[in-house]
């Protein structure tokens, strides 16, 4: 007996990313069928049962699910090529944020750009990443700060999601930095963030998420504490940048309210890992960032595997510390840098980037998850995590539609 599908991918080699005893999740000689957006076979080509006039020869291709950037912040005005420049003198990252620049200098370009001004180059870069292969990407706001420009943020970012076909998970980021109409009332600047900003975002729908700058040059734990408990209140899912520069304990603070991710943590202290075993939450690893400030202070990669907590990779794609859309580089870095292993990196944008969004339907190939797939000519999936700019997939899938890029 033989059942209806929209699309039937056959003669593939798939690498699922399902926790099955195989590297990668893998199968040798595959196929998988697509109904309603939804994969609703994966296995052995011979033991199909699924009927369709779409049918895709594979071509003994690799079919791997459809890669997610969980950590960008890709709407913004304006670039930071100039601090790039004093970077390179030797003046650091810290003391240019501390002089006014930095994150600031962001958000007044991005309060004085326009929507289409936002829109289109927040595009343009979410494109460069799906033409390698990103069906899922998060988008934080935290260039804009005041109530206007947060929400312009984030409806740009939703708009993008739609304009290119590509699934966004959106993140308010208020407390980022502290806005010059706050300047000397951080905790006044929190009270905003709580109670005028995050209702709206919650209200409108307009994120799913929120985020903290938690860092001497950002904001305290009892500060982002007061974050998270509004979150909670609201119905938010929280995230939170911790342990980038210096051990503020600002993962285990947010894994106490269940954080879905900690994202950067190269400071975090080994024997506070356990703390994210707990509350299940993600290590998002953001190598460009520690690229690019030259950073030299790893995570702790031995104790996230020892107490089996999921490691996501991620761009952290922004105009200062991580100007870099590329997600395979992020990768490729992933490894060289931080020693995850290619299946890691792999795992890192999916199956792993999806928990870190919450997004229970995505990240793997498998019976009922949605139909985000890519197909790339390489013979082995460790291949990916290995080159650099080598690979673009040949075929792009989300929700069983093919996307032309
Ligand atoms: N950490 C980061 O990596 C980004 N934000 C943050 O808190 C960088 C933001 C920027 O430099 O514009
Ligand atoms: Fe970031």
């Amino acid at each position: 007996m033989t059942h209806p599908c929209d699309l039937l991918i056959t003669n593939v080699k798939i690498a699922t990313m399902q926790d099955n005893g195989v590297p990668y999740g893998l199968i040798e000689s595959g196929a998988v069928a697509v109904h309603n957006g939804k994969i609703v076979y994966v296995g052995e080509s011979t033991k199909c049962r699924y009927k369709t006039n779409n049918i895709i020869d594979g071509s003994e291709y690799l079919l791997t699910p459809g890669l997610i950037d969980c950590h960008t912040h890709l709407v913004y005005g304006g670039d930071r090529a100039g601090e790039f420049e004093q970077r390179l003198q030797g003046v650091s990252y810290a003391d240019i944020a501390k002089a006014g620049g930095g994150i600031k200098s962001t958000v007044k370009a991005t309060r004085e750009a326009g929507f289409d001004t936002l829109f289109n180059a927040a595009a343009k870069r979410a494109t460069c990443l799906l033409k390698e292969g990103v069906t899922t990407v998060e988008i934080k706001s935290g260039y804009g700060l005041d109530l206007d420009t947060e929400l312009k943020m984030l409806e740009v970012a939703n708009g993008v999601g739609e304009y290119l076909g590509i699934n966004v998970s959106t993140t308010y980021l208020g407390a980022h930095a502290l806005p010059p109409e706050y300047q000397n009332n951080p905790d006044g600047y929190i009270d905003f963030v709580c109670s005028t900003v995050m209702p709206k975002v919650a209200e409108g729908q307009y994120a799913t998420c929120v985020d903290v700058f938690c860092e001497s040059i950002g904001f305290t734990p009892e500060q982002s504490q007061r974050v998270f408990e509004a979150a909670g209140k609201l119905g938010l899912k929280v995230k939170a940048h911790v342990e980038q520069l210096s051990d503020l304990k600002g993962a285990v603070l947010a894994s106490q309210y269940n954080a879905l991710s900690v994202d950067h943590v190269e400071f975090m202290n080994p024997s506070d890992v356990p703390s994210l075993t707990k509350s299940g939450t993600v290590a998002v690893l953001l190598p460009g960032a520690f690229y690019y400030l030259n950073e030299t202070q790893k995570p702790p990669i031995d104790a996230f595997r020892e107490h089996n907590v999921p490691m996501a990779v991620a761009t952290d794609l922004n105009p200062g510390s991580s100007p870099m859309a590329s997600l395979l580089t992020a990768m490729n870095m992933a490894s060289v840098f931080f020693g995850l292993t290619p299946e890691e990196a792999l795992a890192g944008a999916t199956v792993n980037g999806a928990k870190a969004l919450g997004l229970v339907t995505k990240g793997v190939i498998a019976t009922g998850m949605d139909a985000d797939m890519c197909l790339w000519d390489v013979s082995h999936p460790c291949e990916l995590a290995y080159a650099i700019n080598q690979h673009r997939p040949e075929q792009i899938w989300i929700g069983g539609k093919h996307v032309v890029v």
